[in-house]
C-alpha cells in the first residue's frame, strides 16, 4: 500500500519547491505524469480538466476534486469542514506547516523509499521557499539559486528534464553540471534584473515598491529587498502586462507579489497575505510571501486600464499604513 495508489498524475507549482515535491512523488512512482501550473491558473479553474481523484496537487491551492493534496501555504489550507468532506470522499490531505511543500512530500514518502539522493538539496529548497537564505548566499548567486531561477512555465521541457533528473536519482552535482551553460547565462541575466530593480524601486512608508510591469522583467523578493536594504520591512513587486493573461507564461497578467524582507534582523510581524487577498479573492500564499492579480478599480468586471494599478497600490498602501492595528499576525 502506498499513498500514491490510484494516483496517475501530479499538478505542481512551477517553482523549485513544486518541482521537488513532484520529484519526490515521481521517485516513488516513475510513470506519474507531471504538469506544472501556478496558483492563479488553478484558482481560475483553467486546469480543472486535469484534476480528479487520480491527481495529486502539490504546492498549489486546494481543489476538492483531487485525490492527494500536498501543500504548506496557510491561505491554501482547507478548513476542517472541507477537509473532512474531502477525506470522506477518499481524498488524502497532507497539509503540513513545513518550510516547503517538497519537505511535506519528503516526509510523506521517506518511509516508502530511499530519498537520500535528495538530502543535499532539501535544506536549500526549504530555505529558498521560506526566506531562509542569507544575504551573503543570495548575493553569491550560486548554481542552485540560479537553477531555481531557470525554472519557468515558459520552458516546460527544461522543467521536465530537471524533474526527471531529481526523480531518477541523479546527484545534485551531476544535475548542476548538466545545465552549466544555461546556469552561466543566468549570472549575467541577474545583473540586468538588478539594474531594472534599482531603477524601478521606491520606498514608501517602509514598503519597497518595485514596478516592473510592461518590462517583461521579473524579480523575486530576495533581489528587491537586498537592493532596498533594511529600511524596507517588506516589498511589493509589480510584474506582468496590463493586457496579459494568466494563461500565457510569456505575457502574464498584471500582478503583484509581496515578500517580507528576510534579510533584516527582526522577523516580519505582519501578515502580508492580507494585502494579497485585499482586492483579489484568488490571491494568497504565505504571511511572508504571497501574490495576487491587479483588479479593475471598484471591483468591476472589465479589462484593466492604466489607472487600476495605481488604484490597487493606493488601497494596499492604506492597509499597510494601518499595519500595526490590522496586519499583525
Ligand atoms: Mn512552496
Amino acid at each position: 500500500m502506498s499513498v500514491l495508489d490510484g494516483i496517475v498524475r501530479v499538478v505542481a507549482d512551477s517553482d523549485l519547491d513544486g518541482l521537488m515535491a513532484a520529484a519526490v512523488l515521481k521517485a516513488s512512482k516513475p510513470e506519474l505524469d507531471v504538469h506544472f501550473a501556478h496558483p492563479a491558473l488553478l484558482r481560475a479553474g483553467s486546469i480543472d480538466h486535469l484534476i480528479d481523484r487520480e491527481t495529486a496537487i502539490c504546492d498549489l491551492p486546494f481543489h476538492e476534486d483531487c485525490g492527494l493534496y500536498l501543500d504548506h501555504h496557510l491561505t491554501n489550507r482547507p478548513n476542517s469542514e472541507q477537509q473532512s468532506v474531502f477525506e470522506r470522499q477518499g481524498g488524502i490531505c497532507h497539509w503540513r506547516d513545513t518550510p516547503s511543500a517538497a519537505r511535506a512530500a519528503y516526509d510523506l514518502m521517506k518511509s516508502e523509499l530511499d530519498l537520500s539522493h535528495l538530502d543535499e538539496v532539501m535544506p536549500i529548497v526549504d530555505a529558498l521557499d521560506s526566506g531562509g537564505i542569507s544575504l551573503e548566499d543570495f548575493m553569491q548567486d550560486g548554481p542552485i539559486i540560479r537553477l531555481s531561477r531557470s525554472l519557468s512555465l515558459s520552458d516546460p521541457e527544461h522543467m521536465q528534464v530537471v524533474l526527471d533528473q531529481f526523480a531518477s536519482g541523479f546527484s545534485l552535482a551531476e544535475i548542476l553540471q548538466s545545465h552549466k551553460s544555461r546556469l552561466d547565462a543566468l549570472t549575467s541575466e541577474r545583473e540586468i534584473q538588478a539594474k531594472a530593480v534599482k531603477e524601478n524601486t521606491r520606498i514608501v512608508d517602509r514598503l519597497a515598491i518595485c514596478d516592473l510591469s510592461e518590462t517583461g522583467i521579473r524579480s523575486n523578493g530576495y533581489l528587491v529587498t537586498a537592493i532596498a536594504g533594511p529600511e524596507a520591512i517588506a516589498c511589493c513587486v509589480i510584474h506582468g502586462y496590463m493586457d496579459g493573461s494568466i494563461e500565457d507564461p510569456n505575457h502574464p497578467a498584471l500582478g503583484a507579489s509581496f515578500y517580507a524582507n528576510s534579510f533584516r534582523e527582526e522577523d516580519n510581524p505582519y501578515d502580508l497575505s492580507m494585502l494579497a487577498t485585499l482586492l483579489d479573492e484568488t490571491g494568497g500564499g504565505h504571511a511572508n510571501a504571497c501574490g495576487c492579480r491587479v483588479q479593475p478599480a471598484g471591483g468591476a468586471n472589465r479589462q484593466l486600464i492604466q489607472s487600476d494599478k495605481d488604484d490597487n497600490l493606493e488601497k494596499w498602501l492604506n492597509l499597510w499604513a494601518n499595519r500595526d492595528n490590522k496586519m499583525l499576525r
